[in-house]
């Protein structure tokens, strides 16, 4: 039996790895590498709740491999979930545990397995691997492995109805006194998006739209939203227990099923303790669409950080990528926000403010479209602009063709991309370098009023860069 630090004495043959950077909870880089995992927590819940109990590790809590090490040895069986940006840890870590459990079995599911399951099976650590959602059929495969084949299909609910309310203290802990003081656990840290302590929660898991870069909706089966009672139900529950500053809906589109949302409005500014500030993500097609509905959930339910994935401010390229938005619809949120915005603030409201998903990079873009892009930013009055590269990540049409090219320069050692990595072949990284870093800025205040023009300082959107 081993003792590890900050889990405590083993208390089951099997063992969750969490993955992700090693010391991301030792001595973290950025808010957005402490999130928790809700794949791995609904998962683990399903399994606690059936009587099956497991430990936690992660690789995020560790700062070398050796300590990773001393930490799995004595295991029969390891779970993973690995989402491309992972496989490089995943990976590293399942071979880890075969070493120290050469007879143990790893155990993997999650995007990657689902969109790269070729690159899976030439890891041979990974004993099985799962395809898809996992919650139908986790009970099953880890009563009894040697009944699946080494790669499968896994089974989802037909409704996140069905989901049970995650136990978050089955996330793994901070794992410095530093980051354990402002972590919050088990609910997050402030990431700068609203007060601490942050809530994360899932409402709905898959997005309709086929853009290019990403098409969820090709990999990812429909499932049913979670109903609105659930979710304020969970705020509630979660504010007794621990008390909440704000939440984040990490669903890759909020802004969906009207009759979902208008319900939300209805109920949430009733039945919640609070009305907390919320971050969550939209279109800005269905913003023009739908602008009453939206204007509501800002006022009456205090969406106060709007995520749009603008991703360009080019038509030519917005129909490269699929996004099916337009220039005119971007302006038309922009327009929107920055009114909705005056006049709350003028209230002494909090103003909403966009988080605004940006690619630069993208194969076939022009300079002209990408000054045009930076135009747009400067357009949005209140913005946290959030740019990466763009990074053909399998599981997605031009990811795909990308990689099928020979064209994509994410490698399985390094999938996970810093942000001013170079992700493409044939892409032209110096530009963006010098674009952001203001070399360009006549070309791209052209037409902006002084006001707009002074927004953006130089190093501002060079500091935007996440990582991707
Ligand atoms: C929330 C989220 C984030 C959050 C938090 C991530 C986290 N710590 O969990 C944040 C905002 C930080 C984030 C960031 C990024 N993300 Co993200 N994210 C998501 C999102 C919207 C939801 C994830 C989720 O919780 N899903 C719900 C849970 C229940 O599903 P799940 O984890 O997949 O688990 C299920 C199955 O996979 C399976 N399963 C999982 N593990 C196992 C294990 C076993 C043994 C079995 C049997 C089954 C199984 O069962 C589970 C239940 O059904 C997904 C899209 C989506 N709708 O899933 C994208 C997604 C995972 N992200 C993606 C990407 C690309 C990114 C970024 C790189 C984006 C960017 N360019 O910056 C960054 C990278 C972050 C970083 N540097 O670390 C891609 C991954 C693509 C891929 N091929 O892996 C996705 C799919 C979105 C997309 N289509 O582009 N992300
Ligand atoms: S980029 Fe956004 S809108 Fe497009 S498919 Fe993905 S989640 Fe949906």
């Amino acid at each position: 039996m081993t003792i590890h630090w900050p889990w405590g004495r083993q208390k089951s043959r099997i063992v969750w790895i969490d993955l992700g950077d090693l010391g991301d909870l030792v001595h973290p880089e950025g808010p957005h590498e402490q999130w928790q995992d809700h794949g791995l927590a609904l998962l683990r819940t399903i399994m606690h709740q059936a009587g099956i109990q497991t430990d936690i590790v992660s690789t995020r809590a560790v700062t070398s491999w050796e300590q990773l090490k001393a930490q799995v040895t004595g295991y029969d069986m390891a779970l993973m979930n690995v989402r491309s940006y992972t496989f490089p840890s995943g990976r590293r870590a399942a071979q880890v545990f075969k070493e120290v459990n050469p007879n143990g079995l790893v155990m993997a599911g999650g995007m990657h397995a689902t969109v790269a399951a070729d690159e899976m099976l030439e890891t041979p650590e990974f004993d099985k691997v799962c395809q898809g959602p996992g919650e139908k059929i986790i009970l099953d495969l880890v009563r009894d492995p040697a009944a699946f084949p080494r790669l499968f299909q896994g089974r989802g609910a037909a409704s996140m109805a069905e989901w049970p309310m995650i136990d978050r203290t089955l996330w793994p802990r901070p794992a410095s006194r530093e980051v354990t003081r402002r972590f919050n656990w088990p609910l997050e840290p402030e990431c700068g998006w609203g007060p601490g302590p942050v809530v994360t929660l899932l409402t709905s898991r898959v997005c309709p739209w086929q853009c290019v870069f990403c098409n969820e909706s090709s990999y990812i089966p429909n499932i049913g939203r979670r109903p609105v009672d659930a979710v304020i139900e969970e705020l509630n529950y979660l504010d007794d227990h621990y008390g909440v500053g704000s939440f984040v809906i990490h669903d890759s589109m909020f802004f969906q099923n009207p009759s979902w949302l208008r319900e939300w409005i209805e109920k949430y500014p009733r039945k919640a303790h609070k009305r907390w500030g919320y971050w969550a993500a939209g279109r800005a097609d269905t913003v023009r669409q739908w602008p009453d509905l939206f204007e509501a959930l800002v006022r009456e339910t205090n969406w106060n950080m709007i995520s749009i994935g603008f991703e360009s401010g080019s038509d030519r390229v917005l129909r490269l990528l699929n996004k099916e938005c337009t220039e005119e619809d971007n302006n038309f949120a922009i327009d929107l926000v920055n009114r909705l915005g005056d006049e709350l603030a003028a209230k002494g409201r909090i103003p909403p403010r966009f988080w605004s998903n940006i690619m630069l990079g993208i194969p076939g873009e022009q300079p002209e479209d990408a000054f045009k892009t930076m135009r747009m930013i400067k357009r949005m009055k209140r913005v946290f602009p959030s740019i990466s590269y763009y990074a053909p990540y399998p599981g997605s049409a031009l990811g795909f063709q990308l990689i099928a090219e020979g064209k994509s320069k994410m490698s399985k050692e390094n999938y996970h991309r810093f942000p001013d990595d170079e992700k493409v072949v044939g892409v032209d990284y110096n530009f963006y370098r010098e674009l952001l870093a203001g070399k360009y800025d006549a070309e791209v205040n052209a037409g902006l009023t002084p006001e707009e023009q002074r927004r953006g300082y130089a190093g501002l959107y060079a500091a935007a860069l996440t990582k991707a």
